[in-house]
């Protein structure tokens, strides 16, 4: 027993301080010395300065209190028949013996002390030496007292989860007369094994068990001694390693009379069984967003809560990942961290994160964007402490997917109009139809509308724009609209309304719709519709030309007047009126424009009538306010054809005239009643063969006598090749002549050597005169009024062609200019002396071996130069 391990320690700790020789000592521990009753005790006793044999012989004798004088021995080391009668059955039971520590030092044990061993203790050496010096015995006192120390523990089962606190209360107490101290004590046994917890020693310093040292600093394990006896274990978090049999151990000390402090009683209390289940299996975590469909812009708060038992002395670390990569953490001293791709949003305030409490744990995604869609998790690591990151335990939700919805997606546009086309002054509407893949009207939306003119400047110019507020602001465009343009919205649909268009509102028009998260900033997603033309065309005339086809017939020299009516009233517009003729087949048939009167009353005259004997007898004249007329002033067979006009209402828009169009009016024929009567004209038709340069004459012969009351007019014609016909000169009826066509004043010559002989001479015959010309005559004569003729009759005569070629070449000209003639004149001599000098050659060879030459071979020679002059 300890208490006998105590004893025997302090008595080597004694001999080692060891003693002179000399005489003998006999030396016992001092006493008084109180031990409890029960208890094992032991004394002992050592000789020194001694002679003899170094194994001493020890006999131990007490005297009793109630006879002080009377020795009762009790054990020697050396006879067994030593004990008295009362200690031979305890000595036989080795309830009482001697232990020998050395030769000269025993140790005296009582296993259990009984009331009866109280008293003086003697221990006795025999005399081993020569002489009797020194001493032989000591003496030392022993008193029984009661044991009174008790501990206890209440007996409880103890159930823990890993990291509950527990705490377990001993009470120690005693009633001991003498001075003791207490030491109490905790343990934990497992099986055979017992670990010390803490301990508070007799010198009240509390020690930790080696297995709990590091818990102990940690302030994790501590005892408290709270009231006069009760004693406290506090564990702050236990651990699955606390399990096993609790309990608690004092131990009663007292200081010996020689310094040392002895424990004379030990008790244990009732074992508590402490259960510690492991908490590994505890940590729920669950994560939840407040949709899992938000659409972008939406706020989406995600919330990590965790279900554990105490979960408010645990300490956690929690992360949000998305996809398995991590957003953010709180860390277990409540720091939030982001990673780096989501700091940016973070300081902008769109990334909110905090520790609502201990368990639940809140991440806000403001204005939630398409890259938010993924997997979420959240993941927990349970640490020791907040400053100590050793992990305890980590879990995971399961995964929240969260699909954001895009709002832009389907976002469409459409503008409609009625009408393509508006009349000047006519108001119209555009309709911007907006369409989104969720009900507009959830959404913030802002339209403008663009307007490009006609014709098209420099793109599109913004008329209008309506933020989602309502805010309506004016772009560059508006000056064009300027009071004229309304805007309207209901539901899905924007309408822009114009009134009292004018051309500048012609052009294309779009609509532009923006999706907005928030009222302030810029549209997250536009859409630009479809473009829609408008045409603003300016009013249409009211004017109707009567359509009607006419044929009238006049007297050769009469004036013909052909009308064009209007039908219908007309206001205050103007009109411009124009007339046109078309000459009788086979010429073409493409109106010639005679005059124009336009709507302030310019007249303009065509090409072909812009003679001044033409301008003076076509006049174009307004008879009645429904009625135009054109007057031809002595109307010749040259007039027949077909008359026609085009009337436009002309009226003042913004500020200018506007022509509305032209309407036709039907074509009236013009005859002339002439019987072609005795004029006779020579009707042979002739060619003439002219060289450029040469004079030639156009006959136009009259065959009859002319009466003497008769005058002649003519007009002499030229048809080209081509077939166009353009009158050339007129001679009229007084005489005068007229050249109509200036190219060739000059050129044409009327000589008129007769009465009757109108015949033309063309000078200087040039290429393009080439074609047919003939003339026709009028006859006129005077009735009654001295000043006024009349045409009487008419005649055609026959026609000349004409055809033109080159002049006449001299044979020099001719030779030089064809270069074959010129290579052939040139190269001739030279053919010739060959010839002559092959001649010569061969006359003389045949006059060498023929004496006589034949008459052949000389004509034939002959012959040959013949020809090659010839060929000249
Ligand atoms: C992890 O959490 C899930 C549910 O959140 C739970 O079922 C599981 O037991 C936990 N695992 C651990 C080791 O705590
Ligand atoms: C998230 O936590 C907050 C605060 O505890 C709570 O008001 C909200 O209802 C929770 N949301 C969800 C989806 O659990
Ligand atoms: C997460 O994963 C989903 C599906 O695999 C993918 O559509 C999404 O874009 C991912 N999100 C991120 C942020 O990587
Ligand atoms: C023309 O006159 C008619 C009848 O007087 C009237 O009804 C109409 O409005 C007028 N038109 C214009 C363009 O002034
Ligand atoms: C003369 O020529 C015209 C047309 O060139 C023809 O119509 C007419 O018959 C001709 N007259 C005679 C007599 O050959
Ligand atoms: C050695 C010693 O101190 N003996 C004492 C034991 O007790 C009695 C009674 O009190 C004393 O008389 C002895 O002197």
């Amino acid at each position: 027993m300890g208490l006998v391990e105590h004893q025997v320690a302090a008595f080597l700790l004694f001999l080692l301080t060891g003693m002179g020789a000399g005489q003998r000592v006999v030396t016992i521990q001092k006493g008084p010395l109180y031990r409890v009753l029960g208890s094992h005790v032991t004394l002992w006793c050592k000789v020194s300065g001694y002679q003899g044999p170094a194994e001493q012989t020890f006999q131990w004798s007490i005297y009793l209190p109630s006879a002080s004088e009377r020795e009762v021995q009790i054990i020697s080391t050396a006879d067994p028949s030593f004990p008295y009668a009362i200690y031979t059955q305890r000595v036989r039971a080795q309830e009482i013996y001697v232990e020998r520590v050395q030769g000269d030092a025993v140790l005296l044990h009582i296993t259990e002390l009984q009331d009866r061993d109280a008293g003086e203790y003697e221990c006795h050496t025999p005399n081993t030496d020569g002489r009797y010096f020194g001493s032989y015995s000591a003496k030392t006192n022993l008193t029984v007292i009661a044991d009174t120390l008790s501990v206890s523990m209440g007996p409880q089962d103890l159930i823990h989860t890993e990291g509950d606190a527990m705490e377990l209360t001993c009470k120690v107490s005693r009633s001991t007369a003498q001075h003791t101290h207490l030491s109490v004590g905790w343990y934990c046994l497992r099986g055979e094994h017992r670990a010390e917890i803490l301990t508070l020693s007799k010198d009240f310093v509390v020690m930790p068990g080696p297995a709990y040292a590091q818990r102990f600093l940690a302030g994790n394990v501590r005892l408290d001694k709270v009231g006069s006896t009760s004693y406290k274990l506090s564990i702050a978090a236990v651990e699955p390693s606390d399990q096993g049999q609790l309990y608690c151990e004092a131990a009663e000390w007292i200081e010996d009379p020689d310094g040392t402090w002895k424990d004379i009683s030990r008790k244990q209390s009732e074992r508590t069984s402490l259960v510690v289940t492991p908490q590994d299996q505890d940590l729920c975590v669950g994560i939840a967003a407040t949709k899992s469909n938000p659409s972008e812009g939406d706020t989406l708060r995600l919330n990590c809560t965790l279900e554990a038992q105490r979960s408010d002395s645990r300490h956690f670390q929690v992360a949000w990942l998305l996809n398995s990569t991590e957003v953010a953490r709180i860390d277990p001293r409540g720091l939030l961290v982001w990673k780096k791709e989501y700091e940016k949003r973070a300081s902008l305030g769109q990334l909110h994160a905090f520790k609502q409490s201990n368990t639940v744990y809140i991440l806000t995604i403001h204005e939630v964007g398409l890259e938010d869609s993924g997997a979420y998790h959240c993941s927990v690591l349970e640490v020791k402490a907040p400053g100590n990151f050793q992990s305890i335990q980590t879990n995971l939700s399961s995964a929240l997917r969260i699909n954001v919805k895009p709002i832009g997606l389907g976002l469409h546009a459409t503008l409609i109009s009625r009408t393509a086309t508006v009349s000047y002054m006519q108001s119209f509407e555009l309709i911007c139809r907006m369409s989104a893949s969720r009900p507009v009207e959830e959404l913030l939306l802002s339209v403008g509308w663009l307007f490009q003119p006609k014709p098209p400047t420099d793109g599109y110019q913004e008329l209008v724009h309506v933020l989602p507020d309502g805010t309506v602001s004016w772009g560059r465009a508006q000056p064009r609209f300027q009071g004229k343009a309304q805007l309207m919205k209901a539901g899905a649909f924007s309408r822009l309304h114009i009134h009292s268009a004018v051309a500048g509102h012609a052009g294309t028009y779009q609509c532009k719709v923006g999706v907005w998260r928030t009222l302030q900033g810029q549209p997250t997603v536009s859409f630009t519709s479809n473009a829609v033309g408008i045409n603003v065309v300016p009013p249409e005339s009211k004017l109707r030309v009567a359509t009607r086809e006419n044929s009238m017939e006049v007297a050769g020299g009469a004036d013909a007047s052909i009308e064009c009516r209007m039908e219908l009233p007309l206001n205050n517009s103007q009109l411009a009126v124009s007339w046109y003729y078309l000459p009788p087949p086979p010429e073409d048939a493409n109106p010639l424009l005679i005059v124009r009167a336009s709507h302030s009353g310019l007249l303009e005259y065509g090409a072909e009538f812009s003679s001044p004997t033409q301008k003076s007898r076509f006049l174009s004249q307004r008879v009645s306010r429904h009625v135009f007329q054109l007057r031809i002033l002595s109307a010749s067979s040259g007039d027949q054809g077909q008359y026609c006009c085009a009337a436009e209402e002309w009226c003042w828009l913004e500020g200018g005239w506007h022509g509305l169009g032209e309407r036709w009016s039907g074509r009236t024929r013009l005859l002339l009643k002439l019987p072609e009567s005795e004029l006779h004209l020579e009707k042979a038709n002739h060619s003439i063969l002219a060289r450029y340069g040469q004079e030639v004459t156009l006959g136009c012969l009259l065959k009859s006598t002319l009466p003497p009351a008769v005058r002649l007019s003519a007009t002499w014609f030229h048809r080209k090749e081509d077939g166009h016909e353009r009158p050339l000169l007129t001679l009229n009826h007084d005489g005068a002549i007229e050249s109509l066509q200036k190219g060739l004043v000059g050129r044409l010559q009327l000589r008129r050597p007769t009465a009757g002989d109108l015949s033309l001479t063309l000078a200087s015959v040039q290429e393009d005169d080439a074609g047919t010309y003939h003339c026709q005559v009028q006859e006129w004569q005077q009735q009654g009024n001295k000043d006024k003729w009349e045409l009487q009759t008419w005649a055609l005569s026959g026609y000349t062609q004409l055809t033109t070629t080159p002049p006449e070449t001299t044979v020099l000209s001719r030779i030089c200019s064809s270069p074959s003639l010129l290579n052939f004149i040139l190269c001739l001599p030279l053919v010739l002396i060959l010839l002559l000098a092959l001649a010569g050659f061969c006359w003389c060879f045949i006059s060498r071996k023929r004496k006589k030459g034949t008459i052949r071979g000389d004509q034939l020679m002959e012959l040959q130069g013949a020809g090659g002059i010839k060929q000249t």
